[in-house]
């Protein structure tokens, strides 16, 4: 396509026509779209209500992009790769044409069920092509989808389905995951006791778990489709209708519905997907998320898919049957780009290169990793041991309020820097800002990362609560939409992110990225990973509490304790030296693998009376060994 950037000035002349013609820059990309009525104007915006609006009277539908768009090129090729959960079932590969006839016929089947243009879906499913049917079957349709990861508990489904008052539940009677098997429906079926708006629940057969079918609410996927039609027609949407809700854990406890339309969306997952990974037609592409969480939305199902290319689901986990699996699976379906998270690779990496081994990964191109700050220690493993040295690594910076991509190299073409996302893709105009609310200009500079211009698929509210979109993202500066990261500069121009602003710590005057202090500790050939939080510190102001998890063979705790110091002291100086240092076998992670900081605060702060919310963890009994050790910590 010629939206494809190919060369670093070719970057430079894309990035400065976005800035300084917005309109024109993002009105002639989205002229490759197929749209039923065009835009009056391109962009609309007031970052102080907030209140921002593309492709201003646009009407389309984002699938007649991804299907009809296709079909006469790309009918025949696949659109979908499945690898499922156990290596030795069959793969399923479902063509461009075989996908707008699912997804026609989920479509009309969903209708005749009563969903109707507006109507909220939620989408509580395993990582199974029909999953992606049912997002793309709600957006024909026009009813907004709301996809919960399938790995929440019955209490967080349920308060989804009640804040977005939800018509209907999409679900399968059971999900894989490794050797776990899980009874999926069962948790529904818990979570509807305590709601009141759901009307049909349409459950897919997977696993084969035994169900209950509640007469009139539930029905069988495959009844729901038995004799339907493959035809549909689209409904037009307006370029601002609601394409979809994604809920998202915020510093407060309730989460909260980020609300991304039809029209921005489209264009920009399109955009940056092209870009960051420089796809070329016939490339299998490969990310590692799951549908549940926003990575899953823009860059497994409708960027790759709006842009005709081949998207690889996998329905199961890194290390099942074995830590070989992501490389077999590369291998296996000749995958060229690989796009996954740093806390996989870290997992990995514990298991060495010898699960590498039996695979010469020589299809991949391009590398990606997304959703944390990649320490450098895994950025250099990830590319001597998957890229063989020979494949750029996009470190892609960006949230569930951006939609896409905000920070990142364009694979090949922007060089790149070990833990550095390095530049704003075309159109983002990011704004340093410390906390008086002054920007930074220049280079050598850190703080508050900002945006001060919308880009297309900027969220556009938080589902029913309009003020506290307005209080989270954009009152902390007037006139900015503020990402909660804090973020350096440095003197090329590259950017770092230094992980979320309510980490950094301020040490006797000194602040730093918790994230720094991680990445040194990480160096020392023992830690496997590590979590560092601030505390109350008589002198210093904070101290630094460091959570460490690492092989200790051969080694005294207190031996290993001075060692870690010894290498913060190496890489940063004296000031970054761990106050505490406590060895844990765990840390608190949300399930999409972020670390709770919150949890780590509170123990590391020694007010662990109340914890707060953890049934969002992963492995909530790790906190309990936490504290108990937290005790004995020097
Ligand atoms: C896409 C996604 C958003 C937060 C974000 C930041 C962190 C994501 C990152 C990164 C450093 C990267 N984050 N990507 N930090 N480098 N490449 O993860 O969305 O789940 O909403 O998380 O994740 O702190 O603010 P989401």
């Amino acid at each position: 396509m010629s939206n494809k950037i190919q060369t670093l000035s070719g970057y430079i002349h894309e990035y400065q026509k976005s800035v300084q013609d917005p309109d024109n820059f993002w009105g002639r990309i989205a002229d490759s779209f197929y749209w039923h009525k065009k835009w009056d104007r391109v962009v609309d915006w007031d970052f102080e209500k907030p209140d921002v609006k593309w492709f201003v009277n646009g009407k389309l539908n984002i699938t007649e992009n991804l299907l009809e768009k296709h079909l006469f090129l790309l009918g025949d090729k696949p659109a979908i790769i499945w690898e499922p959960n156990d290596p030795k079932e069959a793969v399923r590969t479902i063509t461009y044409r075989e996908l707008y006839e699912m997804v026609c016929q989920f479509a009309n089947a969903m209708k005749a069920q009563g969903v109707e243009k507006g109507d909220r879906v939620i989408i509580y499913m395993p990582m199974v092509p029909e999953a992606a049917v049912a997002m793309l079957a709600c957006a024909r349709i026009g009813a907004v989808h709301s996809v919960v990861f399938a790995g929440f508990s019955a209490k967080s489904l349920a308060d989804r389905i009640e804040d977005c008052q939800a018509k209907m539940v999409l679900t399968s009677d059971g999900n894989f995951r490794g050797d776990k098997k899980i009874a999926v429906k069962k948790v529904v079926d818990e979570a509807l006791e305590n709601t009141s708006s759901v009307e049909r629940v349409i459950v897919l057969k997977r696993t084969g778990h035994e169900v209950i079918m509640k007469d009139g609410r539930d029905i069988w996927w495959s009844d729901a489709i038995e004799g339907v039609s493959k035809e549909n027609k689209a409904e037009v949407m307006d370029a601002e209708d609601m394409l979809f809700i994604l809920y998202t854990s915020g510093s407060t406890g309730k989460p909260k519905g980020v609300v991304h339309t039809c029209g921005g969306y489209m264009v920009y997952t399109t955009y940056s997907f092209q870009n960051v990974f420089q796809y070329n037609s016939g490339d299998v592409y490969w990310c590692t998320a799951d549908i549940g969480w926003i990575t899953g939305h823009s860059y497994i199902v409708y960027g790759p898919l709006l842009a005709g290319a081949t998207t690889l689901m996998f329905e199961g986990v890194p290390t099942y049957p074995n830590p070989g699996r992501f490389w077999a699976i590369c291998d296996k379906h000749q995958v060229n780009q690989f796009y996954t998270a740093p806390t996989a690779i870290r997992a990995l990496q514990v298991f060495g290169a010898e699960p590498l081994k039996p695979y010469a990964l020589d299809s991949l191109k391009v590398i990606g990793s997304v959703g944390e700050p990649i320490n450098e220690e895994a950025w250099h493993w990830y590319h001597d041991h998957v890229g063989k040295g020979k494949c750029p690594i996009v470190d892609t910076w960006w949230q569930t309020e951006t939609g896409g991509v905000m920070v990142s190299p364009i694979a090949g073409v922007t060089p790149t820097k070990p833990s550095y996302a390095t530049l704003p893709l075309p159109g983002v105009q990011l704004a340093i800002l410390d906390n008086d609310g002054n920007e930074l200009k220049g280079n050598s500079v850190e703080g508050n990362l900002c945006i001060k211009f919308p880009w297309p698929s900027i969220l556009r509210t938080t589902y029913g609560d309009h003020e506290r979109c307005r209080q989270t993202y954009f009152s902390s500066f007037k006139g900015y939409y503020f990402t909660g990261d804090g973020v350096k500069r440095d003197e090329d121009g590259y950017y770092r992110i230094l992980g979320r602003v309510d980490d950094v710590i301020n040490v006797s005057g000194h602040r730093m990225g918790t994230a720094e202090v991680e990445n040194a500790i990480n160096e020392h050939p023992k830690v496997v990973e590590s979590a560092v939080v601030g505390y109350p510190h008589d002198i210093k102001g904070q101290g630094i509490y460091a959570y460490v998890i690492c092989d200790m063979e051969g080694r005294s705790e207190e031996n290993l304790k001075n060692e870690i110091r010894e290498t913060v002291n190496k890489i940063i100086g004296p000031i970054a030296k761990p106050d505490r240092i406590q060895i844990v076998s765990g840390l608190p992670k949300t399930r999409s693998g972020k670390i709770m900081r919150r949890i780590l605060r509170k123990i590391a702060t020694g007010e662990t009376s109340n914890m707060g919310d953890t049934s969002t963890l992963l492995n909530p009994d790790v906190v309990e060994e936490i504290i108990e050790g937290a005790a004995n910590v020097s």
